[in-house]
């Protein structure tokens, strides 16, 4: 009752917001700083295919704490300068790393909560994330097997002793909910997902300590048999999703490595150590793959937080038996406070210039300090949308959100590990929620397609704007600008061959700005 009123408090307050083209954001708030917009199995806010502007304009989008979700509007390319102060030099001739996307996680949960939904919503939410309309995310990471987020432990292959992995089998959460999710994701999205799979545990009857959670890691040594068989588990994972057409870009090594070297760590986790890591990698994962007909998909390394940087790459790089296998390294946004990006990121990339970066994990609401599910926070948009910026600014190639869809607890998870998800569903009233950090991820997902090329920028002085440029293969320029301060800044950005764009980042905003260079 108290949500219903607030909305038609809000309805009113909000009215002139345009969610662009499609229709406004339903705006209602809960009371934590911002809206969340409310979508249903008829209706939902969305921006909608996006076309470039005519030459001589550009178009900026908006999100901000003050309830603005991705409003539109369009501006004129001036011949001269506006004289404001702050100026934002675009230079295309530097020229970093490329964008492969942006998505978020097929969970046991995600789908258990997208299922809870009617099929209209159902439709609603899956095309909110995948479809021209959407967000348009490229990228899903599936969990091989259980994770904390699943209502049961399992893996596929849980008969002890079965070495030769004769009875694998899919899980029902894979068959009957993910896969039918993933393939609907596919046919509403305009182009190929990439899909990559992440595995928690080995099968309790391969590791040292006998079950899926706490310490513990492969039996025997790589080489041995437990290590190869572990290895053949993914070729089967890969064989098995093949039969419903999925296919998989890439695979990462495992999900966070050190979790399964914590004592009494208490959610499904493998442990190696950087070294089992690359071993594993050269004497098993890697020609296992190499000689399967998965021999395109690639391996992604890590997969666990980035404060392991530069030193876990270098341990496993640095060995071509096992480099020669590996195309990228998977970080997770947990301690970036405690992990400066020149550091970790920026000297990676300098180290190892071939292998691309990417943003396997991330969520807002772990932290014990602040957690679960806050309704409409901006604070946890602006944490997204900073560290996206800040990963982007120091060569990572996208960013992957946890859970796709998480229920008003922050579950279902077993261990009641509960977080916050951009779309929280609520199938008693069939509706899901689209946070402020579903507009953060779209500021970026739905602009900066594949192939998009970070450039240079200078800016002429000292701001705390936080700001990321690329170039799309069409030629057209998308730049992001988040202001976390509590005032408006006007600026203006210099396109050298164009002219002079005039803007102004509201206080507590997210701005993407896209034009043409033709
Ligand atoms: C869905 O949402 C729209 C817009 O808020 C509303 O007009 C419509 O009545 C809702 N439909 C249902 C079935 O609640
Ligand atoms: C642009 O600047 C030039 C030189 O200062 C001036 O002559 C001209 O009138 C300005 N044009 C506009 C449209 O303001
Ligand atoms: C496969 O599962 C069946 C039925 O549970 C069992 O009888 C058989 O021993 C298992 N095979 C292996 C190789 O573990
Ligand atoms: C897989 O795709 C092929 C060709 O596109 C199609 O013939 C087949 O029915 C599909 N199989 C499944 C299980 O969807
Ligand atoms: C781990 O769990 C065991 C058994 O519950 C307990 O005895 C031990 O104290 C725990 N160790 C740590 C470091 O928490
Ligand atoms: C974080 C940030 O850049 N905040 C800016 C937002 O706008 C105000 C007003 O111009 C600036 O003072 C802040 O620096």
């Amino acid at each position: 009752m108290r949500e219903t009123a607030l909305l038609i408090l809000l309805s009113g307050v909000i009215a002139s917001v345009r969610g662009g083209s499609q229709g406004d954001c339903q705006a209602l708030n809960f009371g934590y700083g911002s809206i969340v917009c409310v979508c249903n199995a008829t209706y939902c806010d969305s921006a909608g295919p996006i076309e470039l502007p005519d030459p001589g304009q550009f178009l900026s989008y908006v999100s901000d704490k003050a309830g603005r979700r991705l409003v539109q509007s369009k501006g004129n390319i001036q011949r001269n300068s506006t004289g404001t102060g702050l100026r934002i030099t675009l230079n295309p001739v530097q020229k970093y790393q490329r964008i492969k996307g942006f998505g978020g996680a097929m969970t046991d949960a995600a789908a258990m909560n997208i299922l809870s939904l009617s099929p209209g919503a159902q439709d609603q939410l899956l095309r909110q994330y995948f479809s021209p309309y959407g967000i348009e995310y490229r990228i899903v990471r599936v969990p091989m097997a259980s994770c904390d987020f699943s209502t049961r432990l399992y893996t596929y292959a849980d008969s002890p002793g079965d070495y030769s992995l004769q009875n694998f089998t899919l899980s029902e959460e894979d068959v009957r909910m993910k896969i039918p999710l993933l393939q609907r994701a596919q046919a509403l999205s305009a182009q190929s997902l990439y899909l990559f799979g992440s595995a928690w545990s080995a099968p309790a009857w391969l590791k040292t300590n006998g079950a899926l959670t706490g310490k513990g890691s492969l039996k025997g040594k790589p080489g041995g048999k437990e290590h190869k068989t572990w290895a053949q588990y993914y070729i089967r994972f890969l064989e098995e999703y093949g039969k419903y057409n999925l296919s998989f870009w890439a695979l990462t090594t495992g999900n966070e490595p050190t979790a399964g070297q914590m004592t009494n760590y208490s959610f499904q986790a493998l442990g190696f150590t950087p070294e089992t890591q690359r071993d594993w990698v050269a004497l098993d994962l890697g020609p296992a793959l190499h000689s399967s007909v998965f021999s395109e998909t690639r391996l992604i390394i890590l997969d666990d937080n980035r404060p392991l940087l530069p030193y876990w790459a270098k341990v496993v790089l640095s060995d071509i038996s096992a480099a020669r296998f590996i195309h990228g390294i998977g970080v997770h946004w947990y301690f970036d406070q405690f992990a400066p990006p020149d550091i970790t990121l920026t000297s990676t990339h300098h180290l190892f210039p071939e292998y691309f970066l990417l943003a396997t994990e991330a969520c807002s609401g772990w932290s014990p300090m602040d957690p679960g599910v806050r309704l409409g926070s901006w604070d946890r948009a602006e944490d997204y949308a900073h560290d996206i910026i800040q990963d982007l600014n120091n060569y990572v190639t996208g960013w992957v959100d946890w859970n796709l869809a998480l229920n008003r607890e922050g579950g279902p998870n077993w261990v009641r590990n509960f977080v916050d998800s951009p779309i929280i569903v609520d199938p008693s009233k069939d509706v899901f929620y689209k946070q402020p950090t579903f507009y953060a991820m779209a500021h970026f997902s739905k602009f900066l397609w594949e192939e998009s090329q970070r450039v240079g920028l200078s800016i002429s002085q000292n701001t705390r704007l936080e700001i990321s440029a690329f170039v799309r293969p069409d030629a057209s320029v998308v730049l992001i600008i988040l202001n976390r301060s509590k005032e408006e800044v006007e600026f203006e950005v210099w396109d050298q061959v164009l002219g002079f764009l005039p803007g102004r980042a509201p206080a507590r905003s997210i701005l993407t700005l896209l034009w043409n260079r033709h």
